[in-house]
């Protein structure tokens, strides 16, 4: 596809500071290391709002392409919102991208499909490309079958979008999730086509054609290239994997 494809770290809440400055400064040294090329992979790292300033500025001399992005952000642009971070501060932090509606924030935060959609206009306003996560728990599956909930999930958040700007899908079954047991990439094809069916229908041909969906869920060195091979998956979300070094720098370069 001419879709580039998408590699996104996803550090949660895993790493102190020191820890996040340490990762952040090996992760630019061994990727250099490799000579990777970066023409044809975007990689983008999403450390916790604390340290993202930290880990642009010691970076930055390196020259790698390497993106930045929040894991979340607020509905809302600016007032009284006590521990928000909005499209503001992260647009001014340079994020390129931020996540919206991941599992955990679901789960834990009771964050609903609306508020997902006001989140992808909020970072729409600001000029950062959403990341929005989808994705079934087992039950879900059982009940519902592969597609129906991620479908009606990202059918709602799409009522965010502001007409011709980009975004990004991620598919995460939530069976997946840390769980070691990563989705087939057969399975991960087959909801993602009907993502992008759905992008289709609701933003149309040229929006579908264009929005990379990710999958997401245990993603690691050795299963990276059967997802790649999928005509409608364009990256991966990695949560675990995106804290051992050799392991992310793999599947960064899972052409090799
Ligand atoms: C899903 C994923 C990253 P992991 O949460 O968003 O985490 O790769 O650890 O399953």
């Amino acid at each position: 596809a001419a879709r580039t494809p998408l590699i996104a770290g996803n550090w949660k809440m895993n790493l102190d500071h020191l820890q996040s400055i340490a990762f952040v400064q090996k992760l630019a040294w061994t990727l250099e290391d490799k000579k990777h090329d970066f023409s044809d992979v975007e990689v983008a790292v999403f450390p916790p709002f604390t340290d993202l300033r930290s880990v642009q500025t010691l970076v930055a001399g390196d020259k790698l392409p390497l993106k930045f992005g929040g894991q979340d952000l607020s509905a809302h642009d600016a007032g009284a919102y006590t521990g928000e971070i909005s499209g503001a501060f992260l647009a001014a932090l340079d994020s390129a991208y931020v996540i919206i509606g991941h599992s955990e924030r679901r789960q834990y935060h009771g964050e609903t499909d609306e508020l997902v959609a006001a989140k992808v206009a909020a970072a729409h306003r600001h000029g950062i490309v959403p990341i929005i996560c989808v994705g079934e728990t087992a039950e879900d599956l059982e009940q519902h079958g592969p597609s129906a909930v991620p479908v009606a999930q990202l059918r709602t958040a799409l009522e965010g979008v502001v007409a011709g700007k980009e975004i990004v899908v991620a598919y995460e079954p939530v069976w997946a999730i840390g769980s070691g047991q990563a989705a087939t990439s057969a399975q991960a094809q087959q909801v993602c086509e009907a993502l992008r069916a759905l992008i289709a229908e609701v933003l149309g041909d040229d929006a579908a054609a264009a929005t990379r969906i990710l999958y997401g869920g245990s993603v690691k060195a050795n299963n990276i290239a059967g997802f790649l091979k999928e005509p409608d998956v364009d990256g991966a979300l990695v949560g675990g994997a995106s804290l051992q070094l050799e392991e992310f720098a793999s599947i960064v370069r899972f052409k090799s």
